[in-house]
């Protein structure tokens, strides 16, 4: 399966694509509008202890669409990713679909097709429909069909304008966070949860792409990973002993199955339990590129969580971000070319950013310098990674708008345009002329490296 690619385009040369990614729970609003049901953040956020804050109305992206894909067409921007909820096209999980929640996909689309900015569809960034994990969620085995179901109808509903798909954003940090630390949604913090939940997600996968594969013609597939080295926070070896447990999960446990038809053998033994014969070779269905979403690199301390494994723990000498996220960008140079050498397939990165301090001057300009700084570097190092070899073909900013991110509500802004929640006024920051600026100057640059044209004269 694995063919050798040609090699890397640069960035600038024609194909490269440059885009900004937001997912539908983080900026649709209108949660209960047009038949959207509850999905599982819904419901846990209104539990006790949670942020303050709803994504009942988030970015209102529901109603302002057109404004927003206006912004990104005078940004210059190739592409957009997005998501679809599930639980507006389908408020069951499964069964009657909505034809207004439908509708609102195809305006975005067209739209987009429109100004002439390429869609990528995401068809699952966390916000499962709370009917489904009424009976189980990802900890019940049937979720594949009733995913296979839900790709189907997008497929059918989009595939002759929407040739980019994605199955899952993160597959990771949902099971991981939802089913084995309880941090995020439904917030269960069980063993066997996860282990069910990381099998049954990579299985849907699988079922996904064979949907898409069948239902759209030229349809261009991928997952969308979080990778990140796992570095020991000390010297201490049972730091380094938690940080290669910690690497087996954050980085393995989809991308090693989807890839190779097997567990990592740190997770094999949890997981066997859940296997049919065939699932494996269900999961492993060829894809088209590999999607990753990178911010950091972790700094890892022994724990007694279930996993034995701690992050968080970067050591003083790290820098780090407004939010204090470690800025390492050497770090992703380093796993582009290890996403590279290990599963040798063209890599989208299509989330990289940061929560940044954002200075209002007295002019009402918006002066985001630290998210500036970050994005050169990562750019920069990411160039490198092309330098070096890795087959990196398209680079998507998080995000496109301050959104609503996720335990921690409004209280921490990553658009490269700012969002006032209190009047949904958008005002692009330094960092979003600074994007622009670079996407224009790259363009020019391929142009003028392209070989040219000879006319009728010579
Ligand atoms: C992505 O998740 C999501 O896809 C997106 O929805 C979200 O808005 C975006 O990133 C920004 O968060 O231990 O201090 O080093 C990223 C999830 C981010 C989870 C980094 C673990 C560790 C921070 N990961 N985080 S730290």
């Amino acid at each position: 399966r694995i063919e050798p690619h040609p090699r890397a385009t640069p960035p600038g040369q024609t194909g490269f694509v440059w885009g900004a990614s937001t997912s539908a729970f983080q900026v649709e609003g209108a949660a209960h509008l047009d038949g959207r049901s509850d999905s599982i953040w819904d419901v846990y956020l209104r539990a006790p202890g949670r942020t303050k804050d709803t994504a009942e109305t988030a970015c209102d992206h529901y109603h302002r669409y057109a404004e927003d894909v206006a912004l990104m067409r005078e940004l210059g921007l190739g592409a957009y990713r997005f998501s679809i909820a599930w639980p507006r096209v389908l408020p069951q999980g499964r069964g009657a679909a909505n034809e207004a929640g439908l509708a609102f996909y195809d305006r975005l689309i067209d739209a987009l097709l429109a100004a002439g900015i390429e869609p990528w569809l995401c068809l699952y960034h966390w916000d499962l429909p709370q009917a489904l994990d009424d009976l189980g969620g990802w900890q019940n085995r049937d979720i594949a069909g009733w995913f296979a179901d839900y790709a189907g109808l997008v497929a059918r509903r989009y595939g002759d304008r929407v040739k980019r798909f994605a199955t899952f954003n993160e597959p990771c940090v949902f099971t991981l966070f939802g089913y084995g630390l309880g941090w995020h949604a439904p917030g269960v913090a069980d063993k066997a949860a996860l282990h069910k939940a990381i099998h049954h997600v990579n299985l849907s996968h699988g079922r996904a792409v064979d949907v898409l594969r069948s239902d759209v013609s030229d349809a261009s597939i991928g997952a969308i990973h979080n990778r990140q080295p796992c570095y020991p926070a000390t010297s201490n070896p049972a730091d380094a002993a938690a940080a290669l447990r910690l690497a087996a999960y954050w980085n393995d446990a989809f991308p090693f199955p989807q890839a190779f038809a097997c567990y990592p053998p740190d997770l094999a033994d949890a997981v066997a339990p859940y296997i049919v014969p065939g699932d494996m070779a269900q999961i492993a269905r060829p894809v088209d590129w590999f999607g990753l979403n990178h911010y950091s690199p972790h700094y890892v301390k022994a724990d007694t969580n279930l996993i034995g494994a701690g992050f968080g723990a970067a050591p003083d000498t790290v820098p780090r971000s407004a939010i204090g996220w470690p800025v390492v960008p050497d770090a992703f140079r380093d796993t582009l070319m290890d996403i590279h050498q290990r599963f040798q397939l063209p890599i989208y990165v299509l989330e990289n950013g940061t929560a940044a301090a954002d200075v209002i001057d007295p002019t009402g300009h918006i002066q985001d310098d630290g998210r500036i700084s970050y994005l050169r570097a990562y750019t920069a190092a990411m160039e490198q990674a092309i330098r070096a070899g890795a087959d990196v073909r398209g680079y998507f900013v998080w995000s496109l708008l301050d959104n609503f991110e996720w335990g921690a509500g409004y209280s921490q802004r990553f658009g490269i345009v700012y969002v006032d929640h209190a009047t949904q006024r958008r005002i692009p920051k330094a960092s979003a002329r600074w994007y622009a600026d670079t996407i224009a100057a790259r363009r020019a640059l391929a142009h003028a490296s392209e070989p040219r044209k000879l006319t009728e004269s010579g």
